[in-house]
């Protein structure tokens, strides 16, 4: 069994419930059910966590050391920010895959850059909730491929 942390980060709570246009009607808890039904094929254990507070995101990452195996994150506007989330990541050393329901690149300029994105296994973004079922499988391949 696998056990994977997913981290939600800052605003996702209000996914499907404002800005439809661009983040379109899934909710934050249509996209946990999409995971989950996943992990329950891939036979694999979801611990999920959405925060608007990123402290409260370094320490479930900190915490995950003692029993996650990797990390499926969409870390929100804090992708484009936090030097503090990717010194967490790569602090635990866990396998982390980044995902975002919007293709980042497609949108202003200030989202281009990510600081997550290098020490990341891999990236998907621009497949709305899609984009974490795809990240999901990504990750339990490449802890499989270890
Ligand atoms: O496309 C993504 O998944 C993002 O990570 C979403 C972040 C944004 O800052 C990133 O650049 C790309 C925003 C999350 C906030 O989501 C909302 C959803 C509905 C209404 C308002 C915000």
């Amino acid at each position: 069994m696998k056990n994977i942390l997913v981290l939600h980060g800052p605003n996702l709570n209000l996914l499907g419930l404002r800005e439809p246009q661009i983040y379109g009607n899934t909710t934050l808890d249509d996209v946990n059910n999409h995971l989950l039904s996943l992990a329950k094929q891939r036979k694999a254990d979801l611990r999920i966590v959405q925060s608007n507070h990123e402290g409260v995101l370094i320490d479930s990452i900190h915490a995950a050391r003692e029993w996650a195996q990797g990390i499926l994150i969409n870390p929100g506007g804090l992708t484009h920010t936090s030097v503090a989330l990717r010194d967490a990541i790569s602090g635990v050393g866990l396998p982390c895959v980044e995902v975002h329901l919007s293709n980042i690149h497609k949108r202003e300029e200030f989202r281009h850059h990510s600081f997550i994105s290098g020490i990341a296994v891999g990236v998907i973004c621009g497949f709305g909730w899609r984009s974490y079922t795809m990240g999901l499988t990504g990750l339990l391949d490449a802890i499989s491929d270890k």
